[in-house]
Order: structure tokens, then C-alpha cells, then sequence
């Protein structure tokens, strides 16, 4: 006989659970008073800096729609076994909400990562716009800004070879303007039209839904050889900037030209350009690979750490300024044709205002999944052109939210609210938060005392700045459009030997593994149009014959403003030094090292045979990373102290052979040079950092070495031990 089952009331089930964990953690300042909003919108004051500051942490668990529960953890039943019960609201309420947790991921960008910062706007940019937020001096305009990348889903890897998204929201006093870029000037296609077709291309094959995240394979390089006004972004694409180190030491551009208008209605044309303060980076292509297995989260990671850390990424945001000529053209330049820079050597980048990325999102779903840019979100003083990519995409950015967050109201989700006063005649529609007052949404009416009232350019009304148009109808696109080689060439041999030997082998990666033969063969054809050893190598590389009779295209002579290695250094703010080491390591060294790291805004991090402790008398450092847990890739340089275990664990020995063969800093003091020896690294070769003691010496020349990003002059002896 059984004996029947002993009831627990649910209360005492969670008591107990909760006195037997540890102390919960403190409540965010953002829980410590949830608000509520009545129907009529009493009680809620709004977003302050673009954030409901609702928390979902009140002292009472209750419903959705606010009745106090007793018990989340057991289905109302009849019975301790007995079947579930229809009358449980709870339940089907709860498992209802959970089945639509997820919402559409975006078609392209997908995935992503976001911050919250300031733009501060240095005055520089009055004389060309009215636009408080680049005009008025001293200005701070809060922003939200997303990276991503393109082609993969929303759980794909950061670290493919891709271009990068770098979307701004500028939440301004005159309403929100956002500047929807990319991390490289030009893009792949001329027309909106053929979006779908670049996508399609580029995405999975419909067929198996692989390669994800991935250009490198047959039908984007189909594309591409055919499309060959892509030639200038694809092999932006295969240069160092398709796979940055951080999304902190990327560029960013605005891609179209935009047009300025001043208090006195003159304009002008610009190019958007975001530098970054760190220079720009990027990994190595195995780093790259590697970092896409070992830690997917690469770039999403790096910018959480460094802004919680202080090392708060930082643009300048500036411009090249054009006349507004009735061409639209500078230098010979069509400034309307998206796959086209303008070198920055005959237009200056002038700063107007400086980015700060400051705050971490609190939910990522609500503020980095929802927020909704549109290139058509402009305010007084800047407005689009003609460049037939952007007036497409005016269309598509409004359209796509209306699927992925579900109706129009999109404005109204916390993240996407405008930081200036709306005053708006839409109304009703799915997810509708306003509670809106007055009989009369129409202008003018008579019946709620006329407002609201349209405002003239006096006003700070959005009047476009009047422009002639004609034309037959037609589609057609201008004959300068037909120049598809002359900036691909240019930009390859703008390029230092070692960022050009990297194109040559993105090129040979990527179309090696391809599966047509015609496709590659086209993909020569194209190269012998940038450079003539470029296409050889590949070709190599490929194992086919280099097309005959093709001419290399002309073009301008050398922007050295294309290279991102410098002969200078950069700030090393948020740059990880991992030093070996073990129970027996120098830790008075280690906490030279740090402090010297530290001042310069870098960190340190031991790597230890195993967690917990290493003490030494009465200092104690923390293990931040095993052996079994650390990878040379979230290191930028790899130092062992004296002490370090000698015999060589091979998994030490692996991070500093890579560490070594990606060019990184890499080094030791006292005893851990033998270590070093034992990885088959010569303490002689460039940018090997050895001393008897972890001294000041050695902790400037790390320093030095992280400001200069990699040790460049490795590159030889590296490539040396390739076939
Ligand atoms: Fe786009 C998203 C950048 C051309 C259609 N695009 C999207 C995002 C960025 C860009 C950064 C992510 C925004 C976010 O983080 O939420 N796109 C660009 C740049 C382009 C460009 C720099 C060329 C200069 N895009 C482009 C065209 C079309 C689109 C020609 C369509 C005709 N883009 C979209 C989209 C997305 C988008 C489908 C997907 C999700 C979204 O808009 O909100 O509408």
C-alpha cells in the first residue's frame, strides 16, 4: 500500500530554498522603487535618459497584470498527481508569455551589441548646420549606439570576416536623428533595388542553410564577380577591417553624402566619418577563426568589460565638407555613389563633437534588440541626397519595424522614445502606450483649440531646403557609376606590404573555398583589374592560371589615410596583459607590471595551472584564468613571470605560440624565459620582451609594444615557417 504523498505548502518550499542560498545580491538603484502606470499613464514620469526606469523588482511576485502569487513553481492541480487544471491562470499566462519571448531577428545585422554614451559637439560644426546637436558648443546630446554584424544571425560569432554596423541614436532636443553607418566607407551595392539580391547572396544557401555568418562561399562571390560595382567593399571586406579587434577600435562612416543646411538656409555636402581614440585594429585571421570557437562573444564581451572597467570607448565624429554643386561631384568624385570615398588627402576630416560610450544597456532585450533605427529619422539642418541607396533605404528601415517589432508604435518602446517633446496626431494601432487626451488628431482643427500647430523653419519646422529637380523617367543610373576598379585600386596599394599580404590571403581563403570553378576564375579576372601581383598570388593560391590581357584600372595616387598600421602608438585603454604564472611566481613582479598597466588603463590577468589563490608571504593574487579556461586570444600580450611552472603544460605553451605567431607582445622576467624557450620562442625576435626582473624597464617596453598593436617586423620570420 502506497502511502499518500505529504503535502508542502509552497510558501515554506521557497523559505527554505531561499535561507539555504547564499545572499541574494544587492537590488539595482533601478528595482529599488518600481513604478507602475495606471491607464491613464498616472504614476509614470517618463524616460530621463531614454531608459524606462521601470524595475521588474518589487517586494510582491505578482501577474502581469499586478495580483500577488503565492507559488510560481507548481501547476494548480487535483491533487499532488492529479491532472493540471484549465482554471490555472498563472500557468497559462506564464508558459503563454515565454512562447513569444522571441521576436523576429533582424534580416541583416542581427547580431549585435549596444551601449549608451554622450556626443558633446564642439562647435566646429555651426557654420554648417543648424542642427543644435553638431552646432551649438558644449552641447552633451545622450546617443545609443549598436554594433553588429551583417550577414549572421542573431547567435552567429563576432568574429567573422565581415563588414560591421555602426548604427547612432542621437537623442536630440529637436528630435531624434539617427546616423545608421557601417565600419567601412562604400558599400557593395549602388541602388536599394538590389539589397534583396546582395542579402540572398550573401546569406546561407537556401538549400542546407549553411555556411552561417560566412562570405566565403559560392554564391556571395556569384554576386559579387557579376556586381562588380561590389569590388570596392569586398575587398574592404577582405582587408584588416573586416574582422576589427574590438568594435572600439573600428571606424565608422555615415557611407552616403548627407546634405548640411546652415541658420541662413546656404548647404553644403558631407561625408560622416567616426575616428576612434584607440586607433583603429583588428585580429589576426587565425585569431580570428580561433576567437569565433573558443569565445563567440568576442567583441559583444570586449565592449561590456571596458565600459564596467572606466575604459569608456571614445569617436570623434567629423566631417569632409563638399560644395553643393549642381553636380554633386568633387575632384571628378560622384559624391551620389555609395561604392565611392573621397580621399581623405583632398577633404580633410574636420571634428564637430566627440562620442563617449559611458553605460552598459540594463536589459538587452529592451534596448539592444528593440531599438529601431531609420536612416530617414533626421532633424532641421541635415537632410539626405539623391544617392539612390539611401533614398532605398528610407523605405526599408521603416518597413522592417513594422514586422520585427510589430506594429508602428515602435517610437514608444522606452529605447526608441524621443528625448524632445511629441506631438503627434497618429494614433491607436498594436502596442499603443499613450492615453492620448482630445477629440481632434488632425491639423488644423478647430475643436481642441487647434493644436498642435505646424511650425515654419522660424520655428524650427523640418523644411526641406528647396531643390530643382528633372528628368525622363527611366532606370537608369549616371555613367560615372559605370567605374567599378579605379577605388578598389586604390585602396589596395594604398596599403602597407603586411595589410596587403593579409587581402592576398583573405582572397585565397575565401575563394578556395568556393566550389565553381567559374566563379573563381571570374574572381581572377576582377583582381587583374586592382593589381596585377595581387591577382597572381591568388591565383597561386588557387592553383589557376592568371587571366591574360586584363589591365590593371587607373587611379589617384596613394591615401596613406587608408592604412590603419601607423608609425605611431595609441592608448592601450582596455587592453588585457595575461601573465603566466603558478604557486611558486614572482607576485611582487606581477603587481609591478600591474600598476604600470593600470596607469595607462590596461589590465592584467593572472593565468595559473589552476583557480583560486597564489600567496606569497602576505600577497595574494587572484587566478583570473587557468590553464584550462584561458586562450592566447583574449590576450594582446603574454608575459610568464620568474616562478612560472618551467616543465612547460602544453597549454601554456600553445598560448604563447600563438600569441607569438599573431604578432603579439610576448615575453618574461627571471626564470620564465626558459618557458618561452621550451614554446620554441627566440627571446631575440622582434617584439619579445625579456629582463631578470619585471622592473620598469620591462613594463615600459610592454607599453610600448601594446601601443603599437602587434610587432609588426615579426611578420617575416612568422610567414617564414609557412610553405
Ligand atoms: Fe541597412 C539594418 C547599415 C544599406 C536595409 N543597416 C542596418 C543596420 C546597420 C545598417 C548598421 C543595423 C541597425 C541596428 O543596429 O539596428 N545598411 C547600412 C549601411 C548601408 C545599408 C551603412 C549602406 C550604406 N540597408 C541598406 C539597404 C537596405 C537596408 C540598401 C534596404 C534596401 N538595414 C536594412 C534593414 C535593417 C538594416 C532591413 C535590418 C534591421 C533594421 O534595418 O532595423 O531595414
Amino acid at each position: 500500500m502506497c502511502s499518500s504523498p505529504r503535502r508542502v505548502a509552497p510558501g515554506d518550499v521557497i523559505r527554505s530554498r531561499i535561507r539555504s542560498s547564499p545572499m541574494p545580491p544587492a537590488r539595482k538603484p533601478d528595482q529599488s522603487a518600481p513604478r507602475t502606470v495606471s491607464p491613464t499613464g498616472v504614476g509614470y514620469d517618463g524616460p530621463k535618459d531614454g531608459r524606462d526606469p521601470r524595475g521588474q523588482a518589487g517586494d510582491k511576485l505578482t501577474t502581469p497584470n499586478g495580483v500577488r502569487l503565492p507559488d510560481t513553481d507548481h501547476s494548480l492541480k487535483a491533487g499532488p498527481r492529479g491532472p493540471v487544471l484549465l482554471e490555472d491562470f498563472h500557468l497559462r499566462e506564464k508558459i503563454m508569455h515565454f512562447d513569444h519571448e522571441r521576436i523576429p531577428e533582424r534580416v541583416v545585422h542581427a547580431r549585435g551589441a549596444g551601449a549608451h554614451g554622450v556626443f558633446t559637439a564642439n562647435g566646429a560644426g555651426a557654420s554648417v548646420t543648424r542642427a543644435a546637436v553638431l552646432a551649438e558648443k558644449g552641447l552633451e546630446t545622450p546617443v545609443f549606439v549598436r554594433f553588429s554584424t551583417v550577414l549572421g544571425s542573431r547567435g552567429s560569432a563576432d568574429t567573422v570576416r565581415d563588414t560591421r554596423g555602426f548604427a547612432t541614436k542621437f537623442y536630440t532636443k529637436e528630435g531624434t536623428w539617427d546616423l545608421v553607418g557601417n565600419n567601412m566607407p562604400v558599400f557593395f551595392i549602388q541602388d536599394a533595388i538590389k539589397f534583396p539580391d546582395i542579402i540572398h547572396a550573401g546569406k546561407p544557401h537556401p538549400d542546407r542553410e549553411i555556411p552561417q555568418a560566412q562570405s566565403a562561399h559560392d554564391t556571395f562571390w556569384d554576386f559579387v564577380t557579376l556586381h562588380t560595382e561590389a569590388t570596392h567593399h569586398t575587398i574592404w571586406n577582405m582587408s584588416d577591417r573586416g574582422i576589427p579587434r574590438s568594435y572600439r577600435t573600428m571606424e565608422g562612416f555615415g557611407v552616403h553624402t548627407f546634405r548640411l543646411v546652415n541658420e541662413k538656409r546656404e548647404t553644403v555636402l558631407v561625408k560622416f566619418h567616426w575616428k576612434p581614440k584607440l586607433g583603429v585594429h583588428s585580429l589576426t585571421w587565425e585569431e580570428a577563426q580561433i576567437a569565433a570557437g573558443v569565445d563567440p562573444d568576442f567583441h559583444r564581451r570586449d565592449l561590456y568589460d571596458a565600459i564596467e572597467n572606466g575604459a569608456f570607448p571614445e569617436w570623434e565624429l567629423g566631417i569632409q565638407v563638399f560644395p553643393d554643386t549642381p553636380e554633386e561631384t568633387f575632384e571628378g568624385i560622384d559624391l551620389l555613389d555609395p561604392t565611392k570615398i573621397v580621399p581623405e588627402e583632398l577633404a580633410p576630416v574636420q571634428p564637430i563633437g566627440t562620442l563617449v560610450l559611458n553605460a552598459n544597456p540594463t536589459n538587452f532585450f529592451a534596448e539592444t534588440e528593440q531599438v529601431a533605427f531609420h536612416t530617414g529619422h533626421l532633424v532641421p539642418g541635415i537632410e539626405g541626397t539623391n544617392d539612390p541607396l539611401l533614398q532605398g533605404r528610407n523605405f526599408s528601415y521603416l518597413d522592417t519595424q513594422l514586422t520585427r517589432l510589430a506594429g508602428p508604435n515602435f517610437t514608444q518602446i522606452p529605447i526608441n522614445r524621443p528625448h524632445a517633446p511629441v506631438n503627434d496626431n497618429t494614433r491607436d494601432g498594436f502596442h499603443q502606450q499613450a492615453v492620448h487626451t482630445g477629440q481632434a488628431p488632425y491639423t488644423p482643427n478647430s475643436v481642441d483649440a487647434g493644436v498642435p500647430f505646424p511650425s515654419d523653419w522660424s520655428e524650427g519646422g523640418y523644411v526641406q531646403v528647396p531643390r530643382h529637380v528633372e528628368g525622363e523617367v527611366g532606370r537608369t543610373a549616371p555613367a560615372s557609376f559605370d567605374d567599378h576598379f579605379s577605388q578598389p585600386a586604390l585602396f589596395y596599394k594604398s596599403l602597407t606590404s603586411v595589410e596587403q599580404q593579409h587581402v592576398i590571403d583573405a582572397y585565397t581563403f575565401e575563394l578556395g573555398k568556393c566550389y565553381e570553378q567559374a566563379i573563381k576564375e571570374r574572381a581572377l579576372t576582377v583582381l587583374a583589374r586592382i593589381d596585377a601581383d595581387l591577382c597572381a598570388q591568388v591565383a597561386t593560391g588557387l592553383g589557376l592560371p592568371v587571366p591574360k590581357k586584363i589591365k590593371v584600372a587607373k587611379s589617384r595616387s596613394e591615401s596613406p589615410a587608408l592604412r590603419q598600421i601607423r608609425p605611431t602608438p595609441f592608448p592601450i585603454e582596455g587592453r588585457i596583459v595575461g601573465v603566466v604564472a603558478g604557486p611558486g611566481a614572482d607576485l611582487a613582479g606581477i603587481a609591478t607590471l600591474r600598476k604600470a598597466l593600470e596607469a595607462e588603463g590596461a589590465l592584467l590577468r593572472v593565468i595559473a595551472p589552476h583557480g583560486g589563490q597564489l600567496v606569497k608571504g602576505t600577497t595574494v593574487e587572484i587566478v583570473e584564468r587557468t590553464f584550462a579556461t584561458g586562450r592566447s586570444i583574449e590576450f594582446d600580450a603574454i608575459v610568464v613571470a620568474d616562478g612560472a611552472p618551467k616543465d612547460g603544460d602544453f597549454r601554456a605553451l600553445v598560448m604563447l605560440q600563438e600569441a607569438f605567431r599573431h604578432l603579439k607582445a610576448v615575453g618574461a622576467w627571471g626564470d620564465g624565459v626558459a618557458v618561452l624557450k621550451t614554446a620554441g620562442i627566440d627571446p631575440t625576435a622582434p617584439g619579445v620582451l625579456t629582463g631578470k626582473k619585471a622592473n620598469a624597464k620591462l613594463a615600459a617596453a610592454t607599453v610600448a609594444a601594446l601601443g603599437m598593436h602587434r610587432a609588426w617586423d615579426r611578420t617575416p620570420l612568422v610567414r617564414a615557417s609557412m610553405v
